[in-house]
This record gives C-alpha cells, structure tokens and sequence, in this order.
C-alpha cells in the first residue's frame, strides 16, 4: 500500500479487501475463513465507517450458529485448501460446517457498543438479533459449566483464542495421541516462519481433542466431563462475565426482565466462582486445569482484562494493578501474553509473549473504566505505534514492535480504526 494514504485509510481498505462477502477473513491464505471473535472485532471496525456492513458481519456469524446455540470458532463458508484443520477434520455434520468449539464470547459486548453509538437502524439489527446471543450465552453456562461452579472451562487451547500460550501446556501434557492419527499435512509452515507457530508435537495434541470431539458427535456435556482437555481460560471467563453483563442491559434495553435476572444470576456465580483461579503467587487470575485442580504460573494478558469484567475484590484488583505496572515497565509495547519477568516468556512466538490488539482494546477499556485512566492510554498508544512501527500485522513483539504473524490483518484494522487511532 502507498505510503501517502492514511493509516486510517489503510485500515478501511484492508477491511474492504478481507471482506468475502457478508464476512472478513482474518487475512488473505492463512487464515480463509470466518473466524468468530476475529468477525465480531471486525464489525466494530467497519461500525466506525459502514453500520450496515457491520451488521451484517454479525449475522453472518449467527448463520453459522447450531441447534444448541453454540457459536462456532470457525465457519467453513467455502472450503480453502490453504487452511488445515478444515471441515474433513472437525466432521461439525452442520450447514454451513464448522469447527466443533466456540472462542472468546465477544458479540454482546459488541453489539451493545455498536447500538449505544448508533441510531434506531442499529437498535432494530440489535433486537433482531437477540434471541440467538441468548442462546448462545446459555449454551456456554449449560456446556462449559455443567456442575454450575460459576466458573467456564475450554475444551481446547483454541476455545481460548490464545491458542499457544503455555497456559495450556498443563492440560496439553496430559493428552494421549493416538496411534492412528497419521502425518497432519499443516499449512500454517508454509505461510508463515515456524519459529512463530506451534511445534508438531503440539499439534497432534490438538487434532487428538478434535478426534475425540467428532467421535462423540460433538456431544458437549460429554467433552466437558469426559474429554481429553478441560480448562479455565481467565479470557472466556472475563469475556463472557462482561458479556453477561452487557446482555443484561440489553435486556433492559428491549424491555425482557426475564433474561435481565437470568444474565444478572449467571454473573453473580460468575464473580463468587473467580476466587477458584487467583493466584497469590502469580497476583492475578491465572488459567486453571480442572482436571487436575493444578494453577498456571504467570501473568498474561488474559490475567489484565479482570477489570474489563470488574472481576475479584478491591485488594485483588489493587494486586493485579500493580502487576499490570510491572510488566509494562519491562516492555516497550504492551501488554504481552506472557510475563517477560518469567524465563518461558518467548517476545516472538505465537501466544508467548508477543502482543494483540484485540486483547489491548478489552485490557484497556477495563483500565479506564476503573479509574486508571494513565495505563489505559498507554495500552491505547501502545497499541497504535505498534502499527506505526510495522504496519497492520497479526500481532508484535513487546520488545522491539516488530509486526508478526499474518500480514493485512482484520482485526488489527479494525482495533486501530475502533480504538487505537
Ligand atoms: C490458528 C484468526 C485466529 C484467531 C485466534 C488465533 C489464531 C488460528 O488465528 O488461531 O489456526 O491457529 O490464535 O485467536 O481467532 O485470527
């Protein structure tokens, strides 16, 4: 792209270039798909320039939403060779198929956004729309929460949208690979430096959930109590307490007292459930194997978006502020995905240390609603000289802003245009 045009600019054309059609693709060959909260971000981009596309991204992510009310991760619209694991491997037996798990619950919060900053037009799309994220928060208390502990495990590292960070190695270690799982042609080496991507050994632990996932047709209560992998990701617990939360007024909004009580209760439990994975060591929420009840070790970027669902009491928000101070002043970029302070920390490689846009945008708008108005604009300015410095990548390194990953990237667009310009 040219020089002279605008970074804002640039945002709005790679939105327009990665739009198939009522959906974006992540970005062009790694990722052809449409990928659930990577659409949700994106429709907050184009609602600063296009309310109607914005929309319409949303529904199209609803079309793919299944009986039971679970919202895939990934919507197989037209099949890509470029992409594996593609349709042959998760066997979702739905049209449009699919993945056979959800990811970070983004829309509600979204959607109410979309409708404060817009008019009856937006209102309308809103309530049209409601009844299927009702469904789809159930779906997540019901299935990822079955004993109603207040707290949501992942069925996979991918559940978590932070696919790589070793969070998941907990979990990951306790995986069997089966004998029959044969070579797994990848395509993301060829796209990008493996050095940034997952190694093969973790990959055949992925696919193994995925089998085990298709052999039980998708039977969720099954993979919740008997899977090969059950964790608490602070991501989807905090992204979905603040979902819940903003369904709530929603609710209000469109006059439902009913649902109103019932996100209200889910959020209650939600909040009483967080004591179960604090941890004093770390001075945050960490994830959490509950298999084994066994506690992760650092702090991530998904330990500083507590605020961002008014998780923990004041002594434990007071903790994990201090924390989020720390690590920032150990980087040039925040906020990274892992603790640099801590020798796993990899300023590189996928999920390790580098940093997200998407991440920053939910960690910061909890910094400033909760009266921390310096660090949220950090993260902000952060976020916008990252893209400044590379250009729209995937994500950056926290040392260097060194863009890596994918290049002409939705979401970072779109986070710049929504958030960071
Ligand atoms: C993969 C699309 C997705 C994101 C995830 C991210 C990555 C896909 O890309 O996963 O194949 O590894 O981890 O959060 O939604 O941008």
């Amino acid at each position: 792209m040219s020089m002279h045009t605008s970074l804002k600019q640039q945002a709005i054309d790679i939105l327009r270039m990665n739009d198939r059609g009522g959906y974006t693709v992540p970005t062009a060959r790694l990722y052809p798909y449409q990928w659930e909260w990577d659409s949700v971000f994106a429709a907050l981009g184009f609602a600063t320039f296009d309310r109607n596309r914005a929309w319409e991204e949303i529904e199209t992510l609803f079309s793919g939403q299944w009986e039971d009310g679970m919202v895939p991760h990934i919507i197989f619209h037209k099949t890509d060779p470029d992409y594996f694991p593609g349709p042959e491997m998760w066997k979702s037996n739905t049209v449009p198929p699919s993945s056979g798990h959800s990811q970070p619950p983004v829309a509600a919060s979204a959607m109410l956004t979309m409708m404060k900053t817009g008019g009856p037009e937006d209102r309308k799309r809103a309530e049209k729309l409601f009844e299927k994220l009702v469904a789809w928060h159930r779906w997540f208390h019901k299935y990822r929460d079955p004993d109603e502990t207040g707290v949501v495990g992942i069925i996979h590292p991918w559940e978590s949208g932070r696919d790589n960070c070793p969070d998941w190695d907990i979990g990951m270690e306790q995986i069997t690979v089966p004998d029959d799982l044969g070579d797994l042609p990848r395509r993301d080496i060829t796209h990008v430096d493996p050095s940034e991507r997952p190694t093969a050994e973790q990959y055949n632990r992925y696919l193994a959930i995925v089998k085990f996932g298709h052999e039980c047709k998708w039977d969720h209560l099954e993979i919740a109590r008997n899977g090969p992998f059950f964790m608490v990701d602070p991501c989807v617990q905090f992204a979905l307490m603040r979902g819940d939360r903003d369904l709530a007024e929603l609710a209000d909004e469109f006059g439902l007292p009913g649902i109103r009580d019932e996100a209200e209760s889910w959020l209650k439990r939600a909040k009483e459930g967080c004591g179960s994975f604090w941890s004093e060591d770390v001075g945050g929420f960490v994830a959490k194997d509950l298999r084994s009840g066994t506690l992760s070790t650092a702090f991530t970027n998904a330990s500083a978006m507590a605020l961002y669902a008014d998780a923990g009491d004041a002594a434990q928000q007071a903790r994990l502020v201090r924390e989020v101070t720390a690590i920032l002043d150990c980087c040039t970029y925040g906020f990274p995905s892992w603790d640099p302070r801590d020798s796993q920390f990899e300023s590189r490689r996928y999920w390790r240390g580098p940093i997200w846009s998407v991440v920053n945008y939910m960690i910061g708008t909890g910094l400033a609603e909760k009266g921390h108005g310096a660090l949220a604009e950090r993260l902000r300015g952060d976020t916008r000289r990252a893209v400044e410095t590379s250009g729209f990548y995937e994500y950056f390194d926290p040392l260097t802003g060194e863009g890596l990953g994918g290049k002409l990237f939705t979401w970072t667009a779109a986070i710049h245009l929504a958030w960071a310009m």
